[in-house]
């Protein structure tokens, strides 16, 4: 229930959100990497009061189609807004960084990072071993295939449990490095090679996957599975963002990762509320 990673602790008693700041050109793009690195702080510490428990800080773009990001921009990019909030920010809000590069974990939580987030599950060259030396809190997700081409034709033969021995695979290879099982969190990779269809099947059951007893991460925001049902343009998927990650909290997801941090908040506390009458 309780995640010690250094000096903080992420208490998982109630699910968390984890609020999204991205350092992509597409985000905050006018003028220079200072004008970038001031707009994300800004922005992360905005989804602070707005309670988000976890900042989760994005230098690579890993939407569907997107190209490779080299390391000194991610670095760029990344380090300063780390280090920067972690300034500014109190002890029980925890930093994540969302990498798949080995050198960017290690700067990352030098900088202060508590929380290596990587849709890659640690599978580049050193990404083991960086996150090996380090004490920080490990997400691991699940992708079929490579962001440039995951969304072309996703096939599984049985999609729980493909996910479920990717995850069970990367899990070991931890371990066999030494990181402690505690420290490990599980993402099933909502969007990353998988159809609406299967994004739809794993949503509507986690249990195969809280299973595998350890903490659940989920990332439906904004994304094509809620903007493919509704119709909706990327700025219109607040109100199906957060209905699906409710169903997912209700299911027992310990963190919540989204863009709409007080929409999401606000949907939380109506289901805590309800649930403390039961
Ligand atoms: C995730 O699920 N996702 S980046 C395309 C969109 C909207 C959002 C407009 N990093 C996850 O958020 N880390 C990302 O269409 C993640 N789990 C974890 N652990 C993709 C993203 C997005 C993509």
């Amino acid at each position: 229930m309780k995640m010690q990673c250094g000096q903080r602790v992420l208490d998982l008693s109630e699910p968390r959100i984890m609020g999204i700041v991205n350092v992509t050109p597409d985000s905050f793009s006018d003028g220079g990497h200072h004008h970038q690195t001031d707009a994300a702080i800004a922005h992360g510490l905005k989804l602070v009061e707005e309670g988000a428990a976890i900042l989760d800080i994005g230098g690579e773009s890993t939407r569907p189609g997107a190209a490779d990001v080299r390391l000194e921009e991610e670095l760029a990019r990344t380090i300063p807004v780390i280090r920067g909030l972690r300034a500014q920010l109190s002890d029980d809000i925890l930093i994540s960084i969302d990498t798949s590069k080995a050198e960017v974990m290690r700067q990352a939580v030098a900088a202060g990072a508590d929380i290596i987030n990587d849709v890659r599950a640690l599978r580049e060259p050193g990404a083991v071993e960086a996150a090996a030396q380090t004490d920080a809190l490990i997400c691991l997700m699940h992708m079929q295939g490579q962001p440039r081409s995951m969304q072309d034709d996703p096939h599984y033969q049985d999609l729980f449990g493909e996910i479920g021995s990717f995850l069970s695979e990367r899990v070991a290879a931890c371990e066999a490095q030494g990181i402690a099982r505690n420290r490990l969190i599980l993402d099933p990779g909502f969007g990353f090679g998988k159809t609406l269809e299967h994004n739809y099947r794993l949503l509507a059951d986690l249990a195969p996957l809280q299973a595998l007893g350890l903490p659940l991460l989920i990332g439906l925001s904004r994304k094509r599975m809620i903007g493919d049902l509704l119709g909706r343009a990327v700025e219109e998927r607040v109100v199906g963002s957060v209905t699906a990650s409710l169903l997912a909290a209700q299911q027992g997801a310990q963190i919540l990762r989204v863009h709409d941090v007080a929409a999401m908040r606000d949907a939380l506390m109506v289901w805590q509320a309800v649930r403390g009458h039961r």
